[in-house]
């Protein structure tokens, strides 16, 4: 037995995480060639093999993979092994009703966990600290990533998962965490249940705050640090490429999130040109996996929108820019994706609904809440109108598992575009 945390920082230099990239990166090209015909098409139909590559540059001629590519593949088309091999299954919600599945291999849960516990690690977090976990449990890769990394680093996890705000609280004041990871809007909820609860919040024992899968800003760090007194630190990540992890920031210097390249190779393009861009310029994340086993991505476009920036905290590792904003439309509605074309494909199976509709998000207390305005067909009688409305809301609820509130609104209430229709408006 041994309280030691099972995993170590790494002590490498940049040149020596440059080395070590290239290899697994060359073993994970021939691999995907090999093994999954998405990418042989790929590849073929670019004109390249694996062994064209031959420096790190040379994976700009190589092509992208979009989620698209994960959806035609859908469930298990992009798997690099047997599905027998894949320990584990996450997936997150699409715009077409297909979710994007992503699978596990027992070594890459074992990689997953180690990076979590880096990560939980550079955030501030000890061996021996109590981690309350508000991240989601189940296909969302937040409350198992959480929690696996946390146990790994030797911590006691305190697998609470999202929702039911009182108890989040109780568990709180009752078993006195240090570390608390959360989505920051979730954060906020549990900071004004505090104050209900007459507690303040600086006076609990949470030290730490570990944030993310959805964008937050300086100004939000600030707030939460002023409220409640804990060091707020940034983490990014994503299911199509592992989940939470993949980058995280320093709690020693709270300077953007040092992504870790020993396991992932990132890239920043020109969103509209798709040229990769030099480091320090602003454009869309590429990530490529370097170790994954059950399901490598070669070049997978994040659509997140960041700059890349010499290590700080950790000198081998470059770091990424807390990211700004999305290349597309995608709303986060506590800690849940959501798209206008989602909305749409389920408004317009409800009979009396038109597709002439508008996302409004709005943050009327610390909670972002998302009310959807659409038309009723003229046919409808006034008095049907809530009942259409409640319908919807159902579908939403239930398909994309978020709650929103939907406004039925007479015929031609909303403005016609002439061009692009407007579906968000962003009213926070
Ligand atoms: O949100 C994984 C995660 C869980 C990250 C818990 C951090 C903490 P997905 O549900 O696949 O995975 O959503 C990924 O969320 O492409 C970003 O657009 C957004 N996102 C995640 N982390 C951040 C962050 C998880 N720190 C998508 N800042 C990503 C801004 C973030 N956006």
């Amino acid at each position: 037995m041994t309280d030691r945390p099972r995993f170590e920082m790494p002590d490498t230099t940049a040149q020596e995480v440059r080395t070590a990239q290239l290899e697994s990166l060359r073993e994970t090209l021939a691999r995907v060639y090999r093994q999954v015909p998405h990418y042989r098409r790929a590849f073929d139909d670019a004109g390249l093999v694996p062994d064209d590559l031959r420096t790190l540059e040379d994976l700009a001629r190589f092509p992208f993979t979009t989620k698209d590519d994960l959806r035609a593949g859908y469930p298990f088309g992009m798997f690099a092994v047997p599905r027998e091999k894949v320990s584990r299954i996450h997936a997150s919600s699409g715009t077409t009703g297909r979710p994007t599945v992503v699978g596990y291999t027992h070594d890459d849960l074992e990689t997953w966990a180690e990076l979590m516990a880096r990560s939980i690690y550079a955030a501030g977090g000890r061996p021996g600290d109590l981690v309350h976990v508000a991240y989601g449990y189940g296909l969302f890769t937040g409350g198992l990533g959480a929690h696996y990394g946390a146990e790994r680093l030797g911590c006691t996890v305190i697998p609470v998962s999202g929702g039911m705000t009182p108890r989040q609280v109780q568990l709180i004041l009752d078993f006195e965490p240090r570390v608390i990871m959360v989505t920051p809007s979730y954060f906020l909820a549990i900071l004004d249940e505090l104050e209900t609860q007459g507690v303040d919040p600086r006076s609990t024992s949470l030290r730490i705050g570990i944030f993310g899968a959805e964008p937050w800003t300086e100004e939000m760090r600030r707030e939460v640090e002023r409220r409640s007194g804990i060091d707020a630190v940034d983490i990014y990540g994503l299911s199509e490429v592992m989940g939470p992890g993949i980058s995280q920031e320093a709690a020693a210097t709270k300077d953007g999130l040092h992504i870790w390249e020993d396991h992932f190779l990132p890239e920043v393009v020109d969103p509209v040109t798709l040229e990769v861009l030099p480091d320090g310029e602003e454009g869309e994340l590429v990530l490529t996996t370097l170790t994954r086993r059950a399901m490598p991505v070669v070049r997978y476009r994040t659509r997140d929108l960041t700059r890349l920036l010499p290590g700080t905290a950790y000198p081998g590792f470059r770091r990424m820019q807390r990211v700004t904003g999305r290349t597309d439309d995608m709303m986060i509605v506590r800690g849940v994706n959501i798209f206008p074309s989602q909305v749409e494909e389920l408004l317009l199976t409800v009979e009396g609904l038109t597709p002439h509709y508008l996302c409004v998000l709005t943050r009327p207390g610390n909670l972002d809440e998302l009310t959807v305005r659409v038309e009723a067909h003229g046919s409808v009688r006034e008095s049907d109108r809530p009942d259409l409305g409640a319908r919807l809301e159902g579908l939403v609820k239930d398909h994309v598992g978020v709650t929103v509130s939907v406004e039925v609104v007479p015929p031609h209430a909303l403005e016609r575009s002439l061009g692009k229709a407007k579906r968000i408006s962003d009213q926070r």
